[in-house]
């Protein structure tokens, strides 16, 4: 029965039922089945909307990799751009890092994070994998248990449950395998930066040749690559902005000011396509594992975009939880899914560190002690900036050890 008492349709079942088809769960989709593993991949969205969801675009070295050893980076390989040049703007003056030449000496790719999905999407659906799309998992069951269930409605808004012995839970920050953990059952870090990012996609080739990162009396502002036609912008704003409210031609008299374009050029403007604000702020969970219920991608950790790591955490988390779960159903080799939490957090400790180091790089967070002007309480951590900028400047071992960071996951 349903919990409201209405008659629940059977569902199915699959060794492993994956929640979310972002790069996490359609990494593991395509491991799982590649492995021979049975599996089904349950998705609240509709394929069209997958397709179109523009996020990510830089991958790192590692992720790469991991896509080309399982035959999954052949439109990556032709459409993606390499890319190692940032480029600082402050009120001192400008720099370049060639980080492609600087630490390991890597450089990122850019390719959209939608063009992934697609290709993932693609390979999993042509080799016949199983995906329910428009269908919305509402609850983890029984995970503590060798047999836990997935309650989901689909797009008919009838009410199903699926049954198996794993479920990877790569359905996001405010997924249902998240919300299904018991009170108590893990550590929840979470740290808010008490600012918010406008998020932007301007069809309009890029402005700087290079990632920009403009630090500014006004606030910060960014420009990332996203291919030939399409670039991506950030601007800092207020908590509590709403997407909307900044008209377009602010928002370009904006950018203007913080990426200092009457010093260092116009910047090369065109529509926007997309216009979203979010908090800046990390969330991360400890363990990464309940029972059967193993946490994957944004269900694990979200730590914003501010080092571009989300989207490759999540393919090295897939990776290894494939690994795991093949391992143990195929293998009756449990060794994988009891290290499986804690080798993740390994990689996700040391993306932290850097990602909020960037993030007090490129904001004026208030300084400790005491609360600064704009009442925000002090961030314990918050640096003062000018010295970190001008220690990257000028400091050989500091810019070795941010290309190491910047491009390892
Ligand atoms: P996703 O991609 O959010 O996919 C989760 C999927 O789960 C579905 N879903 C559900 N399905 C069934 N039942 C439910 N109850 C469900 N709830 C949700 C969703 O529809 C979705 O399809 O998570 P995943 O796979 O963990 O991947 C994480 C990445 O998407 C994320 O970390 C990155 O996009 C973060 N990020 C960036 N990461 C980088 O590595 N490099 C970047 O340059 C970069 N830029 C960005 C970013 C995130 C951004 N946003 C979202 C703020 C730029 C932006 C603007």
């Amino acid at each position: 029965m349903r919990e409201d008492g209405a008659a629940e349709a059977a569902g199915d079942r699959a060794d492993v039922i994956v929640l979310g088809a972002g790069p996490a769960g359609l990494v593991v989709g395509n491991l799982l089945r590649a492995a021979g593993v049975d599996c089904v991949i349950l998705e609240r969205a509709t394929r069209a909307a997958l397709r179109t969801r523009a996020r990510a675009g830089y991958l790192a070295p590692n992720t790469v990799r991991v896509l080309e050893r399982h035959g999954l980076a052949d439109r990556l390989h032709r459409y993606g751009q390499q890319h190692s040049l940032c480029e600082f703007r402050t009120p001192h003056g400008r720099f370049r890092l060639d980080y492609g030449s600087l630490g390991p000496g890597e450089p990122h790719t850019v390719y959209p994070q939608q063009e992934l999905v697609t290709d993932l999407l693609a390979q999993y659906v042509d080799t016949g994998g199983r995906i329910h799309f428009a269908t919305e998992a509402t609850a983890v069951r029984d995970a503590d248990g060798t047999r836990p269930s997935v309650l989901a409605r689909d797009a008919d808004g009838r009410t199903l449950r699926w049954h198996g012995r794993y479920v990877a839970g790569c359905d996001g920050r405010h997924g249902a395998a998240r919300r299904s953990l018991p009170p108590g059952t893990v550590r929840r870090h979470h740290r808010d930066h008490a600012v918010s990012w406008l998020a932007l996609l301007a069809r309009a080739p890029q402005s700087i040749d290079a990632v920009g990162y403009a630090v500014h009396p006004a606030g910060f502002a960014g420009q990332m690559a996203r291919g030939p036609e399409v670039t991506r912008y950030y601007l800092q704003c207020p908590r509590g902005t709403p997407a909307d409210a900044w008209p377009d031609d602010r928002i370009w008299a904006e950018l203007d000011l913080r990426m200092r374009a009457a010093d260092y050029g116009p910047l090369h403007r065109g529509p926007l396509l997309q216009r979203l604000v979010f908090p800046l702020e990390s969330d991360v969970l400890e363990p990464l594992r309940h029972g059967t219920l193993l946490l994957a991608g944004d269900a694990a950790s979200l730590l914003g975009p501010s080092a571009a790591k989300g989207a490759n955490l999540a393919v090295l988390e897939a990776e290894l939880l494939a690994r795991a779960l093949t391992d143990d159903l195929l293998h009756d080799d449990p060794r994988g899914l009891n290290a499986y939490s804690d080798r993740c957090l390994t990689h996700i400790w040391r993306a932290l560190r850097f990602s909020r180091w960037m993030v007090h790089l490129l904001h004026d967070l208030p300084v400790p002690p005491g609360p600064g002007a704009s009442g925000r309480p002090p961030d314990r951590d918050a640096l003062p900036r000018r010295p970190c900028l001008e220690t990257l400047r000028t400091s050989r071992a500091e810019q070795d050890w941010f290309a190491e960071n910047y491009t390892d996951v």
